[in-house]
């Protein structure tokens, strides 16, 4: 009889064995509101070149399933809803901001106020790699950063203040339900609130009892320990 392989994800290896990847939780998440049974692959940024010749390509989160290896956590969330029953994950039917305008409006701002606070998060081999590859990202050094943290919280709580909107008279980004703009709206402020807690703004009223209620539902998925 041929056994059925369970799925398994790659993502990311943090310190004493906690993914700190923000967009490996939404992998996580979707996983779990599917209810898929996987698999965990931790990798290190030092292990991209063996992760490459492996999986194809040097990026997580990374599924593989049935056979399929399903590269970004959007492509993860819908290979997900084509091939699972249980409650739509994915940004297909899913009448929030979606995942570029959260990125450009949460992401973009969360990362330079987060980056420095990275380091101890992440396994220890992979500190200079982070360090050297997001200060080439956003063109300037940590230590720069630090000086334009107080501007970049304002910037952030203004983006947040707009992002309120969006909830509408709606309990879900999505809609009735949790969907894909949740997973990832929660998991930008989940990431801030878990490295740089000192820089989460203060939420307003709606988006404070939104983002209370995920952290209840998905808090322990995202930091439950890899192995
Ligand atoms: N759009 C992709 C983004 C994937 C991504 O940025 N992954 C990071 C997670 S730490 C990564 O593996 N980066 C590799 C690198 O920076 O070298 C998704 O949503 O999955």
């Amino acid at each position: 009889m041929s056994k059925t392989k369970i799925p398994v994800l790659f993502e990311r290896r943090g310190a004493n064995g906690i993914c700190p990847s923000t967009v490996c939780w939404r992998a996580r998440i979707a996983l779990a509101m599917k209810g898929v049974e996987h698999q965990r692959r931790p990798m290190r940024f030092v292990d991209a070149d063996d992760f490459a010749a492996e999986v194809g390509t040097r990026q997580v989160p990374v599924l593989v399933d049935g056979g399929k290896t399903i590269v970004g956590s959007d492509r993860i969330a819908m290979h997900l809803d084509q091939t699972r029953v249980g409650p739509a994950v994915g940004p297909v039917d899913d009448s929030g901001p979606g995942t570029k305008v959260l990125e450009s409006d949460l992401g973009s701002r969360i990362l330079p106020l987060v980056a420095r606070d990275m380091l101890p998060h992440l396994a220890p081999e992979d500190r200079d790699y982070y360090r050297a590859s997001r200060e080439e990202r956003l063109g300037i050094s940590f230590e720069a950063l630090e000086g334009k943290r107080t501007a970049g919280e304002l910037d952030l709580a203004f983006a947040i203040g707009r992002l309120e909107g969006s909830l509408g008279e709606l309990p879900f980004f999505a809609g009735e339900a949790p969907g894909w703009s949740d997973v990832v709206a929660f998991c930008f402020l989940f990431w801030i609130d878990h490295v740089s807690p000192r820089s989460v703004p203060e939420l307003p009223y709606t988006l404070r009892a939104w983002y209370e209620g995920r952290r209840d539902a998905w808090r322990s998925i995202c930091l439950e320990p890899a192995e």
